[in-house]
């Protein structure tokens, strides 16, 4: 019998930003979909996960859906991340949330969250990466980088380099997302990211292991 895995304490600073997938369960077919998309994922090297919904679901599908996700990553150093709702953040201790810029502010979310749980902010331009308070923000997603489909009021997309001058404005964790998949993904990782975020790259593909393997291999630079 093996011994049984112990979780590393994750902190405001020790999660791994390389590659983050965020979960849509309308793509991953429901809760069951998105517990076996996470299970093939963080086997072949998603390093932090979100729990994210385009479609409004009811608080009790986010507290159903966090607690068997979190159950699932308490055997793996990959933090699990709530997009918006702090209340279930809390409820299922989630190690961290993340904001939009419509959604509460960095600083009121950090103030409800307290000192130790890990705050993502969107941004999508040099103005709003500009106004990151780093004492509450331990991370920023930039973006859309490219068009997509995911995110229905996305906007316009920043291209690599808007994307570039952004991540320039500020030394803080920063991932990229919008429209990234494996034939822009090594590019998107020069442009002075810490790591891509990607949705329909990994959610609603037909082989998950092998789509996070390669998507993997590539920001690890292992295809230059
Ligand atoms: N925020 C900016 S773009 C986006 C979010 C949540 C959706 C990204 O989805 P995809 O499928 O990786 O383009
Ligand atoms: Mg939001």
């Amino acid at each position: 019998m093996g011994y049984p895995k112990i979780r590393r304490e994750l902190s405001r600073t020790s999660f791994d930003l390389s590659l983050y997938l965020v979960l849509d369960p309308e793509l991953c077919g429901g809760i069951a979909g998105m517990v076996s998309t996470v299970y093939e994922a963080v086997e072949r090297g998603v390093t932090c996960v979100q729990l994210r919904s385009e479609k409004e679901v009811d608080k009790r599908y986010w507290y159903d859906a966090g607690l068997l996700l979190k159950a699932l990553l308490e055997d793996y150093d990959v933090p699990l991340i709530v997009n918006d709702h702090i209340d279930v953040a809390l409820a299922i201790d989630a190690d961290g949330v993340h904001v939009g810029q419509k959604d509460l502010p960095a600083d009121v979310a950090r103030r409800l969250l307290g000192p130790n749980k890990i705050l993502g902010l969107s941004v999508g331009s040099i103005y709003e990466m500009e106004q990151v308070k780093l004492q509450d923000v331990d991370y920023v997603g930039i973006g859309p980088v490219f068009a997509t489909s995911t995110k229905k009021d996305a906007r316009k997309a920043l291209g690599i380099d808007g994307l570039s001058m952004i991540a320039a404005q500020r030394d803080i964790p920063k991932v990229a997302i919008g429209g990234i998949n494996i034939d822009n993904a090594a590019s998107v990782m020069k442009s002075g990211v810490d790591g891509i975020a990607v949705v329909s790259a990994i959610c609603g593909q037909a082989d998950i292991a092998s789509a996070t393997r390669r998507l993997a291999s590539i920001v690890r630079g292992e295809n230059e």
